[in-house]
């Protein structure tokens, strides 16, 4: 019940070129390819291949699932924040990321299945959301390392999506990137307080949720390029920019640095710059970690997934009644 495999595109018949095609839809096709190639960008209304629209719903809507499931963790913490400010910062974070998750149903909307549809894919557990909101937030420093890597790797995957060849996809992650800079600023800002300027009690919790957290984010990139069924064809139609590999070793070279500057230690001791291909080594990923993880058997995969069902389940009586009221005709119109 708790797997987070998608099951609902991208795996049928549709995959398979068709036998017998239309000389319009070849025609469909060809001109799709050709705009593709210069770099236009596809609007929810334009033709587009099956397997495109499959492919687009299931990472915008496993991109959004993400973000709600995302809330979870920090929510945890926004009770025990040590100060007001940091309460209301964490406050308006977690707002955010609940803002994204609206922006990115809407955009998987426009490729034809219904809010309800997408939702019922999460909470039924067959679809996906990133492996990193799997694990649990112990102690108020992983509210800060979750700032300053998740969401630092989080831009670093979605500043390309910018670009992605999907308009809406690509509309909606600007103002998210935006925002999520702010919340990887904001991350770096709590760890550097208690660095700078905490016990050494604090200084060492800051070292705990780094060592804690570090493996999981560079796993958030997804796998290795050679083990990605996805990347190529989503490479040739241009909702991948960069690959999985090449995001997940420019967001280690610029963490390298920042690590530094907090003075916190990457618990990775194979961690070296190597002029040649000018980029970190690294040690080894626990990939059977991470499949582990994506499916279902992560530390916190059936608690994140409950929370979501109770949530949903708690607030069917306030969407009955929004529906209600949507119906209604307006008093202003009644008054006429
Ligand atoms: N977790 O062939 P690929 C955030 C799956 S938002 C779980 O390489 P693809 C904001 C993948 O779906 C974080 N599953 O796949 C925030 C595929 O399975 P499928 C989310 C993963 O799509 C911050 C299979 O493995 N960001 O953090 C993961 O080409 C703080 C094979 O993989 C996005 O969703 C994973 N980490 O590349 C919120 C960005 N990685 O579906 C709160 C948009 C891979 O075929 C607090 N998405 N899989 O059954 C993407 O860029 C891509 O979808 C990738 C995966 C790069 C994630």
């Amino acid at each position: 019940m708790y797997t987070q495999a998608m099951d609902t595109v991208g795996k049928d018949a549709a995959d398979a070129p068709k036998a017998l095609r239309s000389t319009e839809e070849l025609a469909l096709q060809q001109r799709f390819d050709a705009r593709i190639d210069a770099g236009e960008f596809i609007e929810a209304k334009d033709w587009m291949p099956d397997n495109y629209r499959k492919t687009l719903t299931r990472q915008i809507s496993q991109h959004a699932h993400s973000e709600f499931v995302g809330m979870l963790p920090e929510g945890n913490w926004i009770s025990r924040a040590p100060t007001l400010k940091r309460k209301a910062i964490l406050l308006a974070k977690v707002q955010d990321e609940g803002g994204h998750g609206l922006y990115l149903y809407a955009a998987a909307e426009t490729l034809g299945q219904s809010r309800d549809q997408l939702l019922d894919a999460l909470h039924s557990g067959k679809a996906k959301y990133s492996s990193i909101f799997n694990y649990p937030t112990l102690t108020w420093a992983d509210i800060g390392v979750i700032g300053w890597l998740v969401d630092g790797a989080a831009i670093m995957n979605q500043v390309p999506i910018c670009r992605c060849s999907f308009a809406p996809y690509a509309r909606a992650m600007v103002r998210i990137c935006r925002e999520e800079s702010f919340h990887q600023r904001q991350g770096f800002d709590a760890l550097l307080t208690m660095m700078t300027r905490g016990t050494a009690a604090q200084q060492a919790m800051v070292q705990d949720a780094v060592n804690r957290w570090w493996w999981p984010s560079i796993q958030m990139f997804g796998p290795p390029d050679d083990q990605s069924p996805n990347s190529a064809q989503s490479m040739r139609w241009g909702i991948k920019r960069i690959s999985n590999d090449e995001l997940r070793a420019k967001f280690i070279d610029a963490t390298v640095a920042q690590a530094q500057l907090l003075g916190v230690t990457l618990p990775d001791p194979e961690l070296k710059w190597n002029e040649e291909r000018g980029h970190h080594d690294h040690g080894a990923i626990d990939w059977s970690e991470f499949w582990r993880v994506v499916g279902g058997d992560g530390p916190c995969n059936r608690e994140r997934l409950a929370a979501r069902v109770k949530a949903w389940d708690d607030g069917a009586w306030v969407r009955e009644a929004a529906m209600v009221h949507a119906r209604k005709p307006s008093t202003q119109a009644q008054a006429a």
